[in-house]
């Protein structure tokens, strides 16, 4: 689906204001100085396009920015987000891959919208995505327990969450969103009531850590992408805190019993085989927490965009 697969757009996201814990911001710098682009030019070589900026977006946060229907910092997420997702769209327009690093997992509403459109616009098809997590982060805004935006960006990104206020999430257009039936979960062991019962009433597709501890994590990727379809593009959308705390303990809502380093890399490995990767973000880092455990958490995010990006073992 790349017509240009060698080239890869990346954009730094430094934004924490879809959660409130202050140090995810501080990722996409942390990953970058641990030489992940380096990495992906030199040894999986590709033609990285990154215009050497961490974007913090400090000229669209609002002065003034109350909650509204319950969501925390509202207009600052939506304002982040739309400019993320005019950037994203360029780097897909062109065919490029695009890895966005975050930052809060509040930017997907960027991110995949940019996707979304590029992709409808250059092959008029419609995206799946892989939402790999310990949340599903399918929140309505009433039904959530924290306010906060970064658990709610499927709910908008679906439109099973609708604003009309242009300023908050009302940019979004029906050529940016994603089908319910093109997203699968995989990680899941911390779902709300709300989100549980959208889940089924929705019949979205997921994958708990119960189904992967039945199964085994193989058996599971191959139904994850059995569900989508081997001729779809995919956007793979990776929140850290799928790994356990053991692999990322770095990260805002740490829960234990996940995926293993092994299962996460095997999932984007998968994903790369697929030769249909077209976006991926990786998000939640934070090395501010457990900071004894931030290099950790930051060689394991190194590794989880190597693998979906194409390096091969032997
Ligand atoms: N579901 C909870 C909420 O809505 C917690 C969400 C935590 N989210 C993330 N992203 N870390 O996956 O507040
Ligand atoms: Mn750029
Ligand atoms: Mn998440
Ligand atoms: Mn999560």
């Amino acid at each position: 689906f790349l017509s240009q697969p060698n080239d890869l757009g990346v954009v730094a996201v430094g934004f924490s204001g879809g959660q409130c814990k202050a140090g995810v911001e501080a990722a996409p710098m942390a990953l970058i100085e641990s030489g992940l682009l380096d990495q992906l030019q030199e040894d999986l070589t590709y033609n990285v396009h990154y215009d050497n900026v961490v974007h913090d977006y400090a000229d669209l946060i609002p002065a003034s920015d109350p909650d509204h229907r319950g969501m925390k910092k509202p207009r600052a997420v939506s304002a982040v987000t739309q400019k993320l997702s005019q950037q994203v769209y360029e780097h897909a327009k062109q065919g490029k891959m695009v890895l966005t690093l975050g930052g809060d997992h509040s930017i997907a509403i960027g991110t995949i919208s940019g996707t979304a459109k590029a992709i409808r616009e250059r092959l008029g098809r419609e995206i799946a995505v892989i939402w790999v997590d310990a949340h599903a982060d399918i929140n309505i805004p009433e039904e959530s327990p924290s306010g906060n935006i970064h658990g709610m960006p499927v709910a908008f990104l679906t439109g099973l969450a609708k604003e009309e206020k242009k300023d908050i999430f009302g940019w979004l257009e029906k050529d940016q969103l994603l089908n319910v039936n093109k997203l699968v979960y995989i990680g899941l062991r911390d779902v709300d009531r709300g989100e549980k019962r959208i889940l089924r009433e929705h019949g979205i597709k997921a994958f708990s850590m119960h189904d992967i501890d039945r199964h085994g994590i193989g058996r599971v990727v191959e139904m994850a992408l059995a569900h989508i379809g081997n001729d779809t593009p995919i956007h793979l959308s990776f929140d850290v805190d799928a790994l356990d705390p053991q692999w990322a303990p770095s990260t805002g809502t740490p829960v234990r019993g996940g995926l293993t380093l092994r299962e996460g890399d095997f999932i984007c490995e998968c994903v790369h085989e697929t030769g249909n990767l077209v976006a991926m973000d990786l998000v939640e880092v934070n090395p501010s927490l457990e900071a004894t455990g931030a290099s950790d958490t930051i060689r394991t995010g190194c590794s989880l965009v190597r693998s979906a990006l194409g390096d091969t073992l032997l």
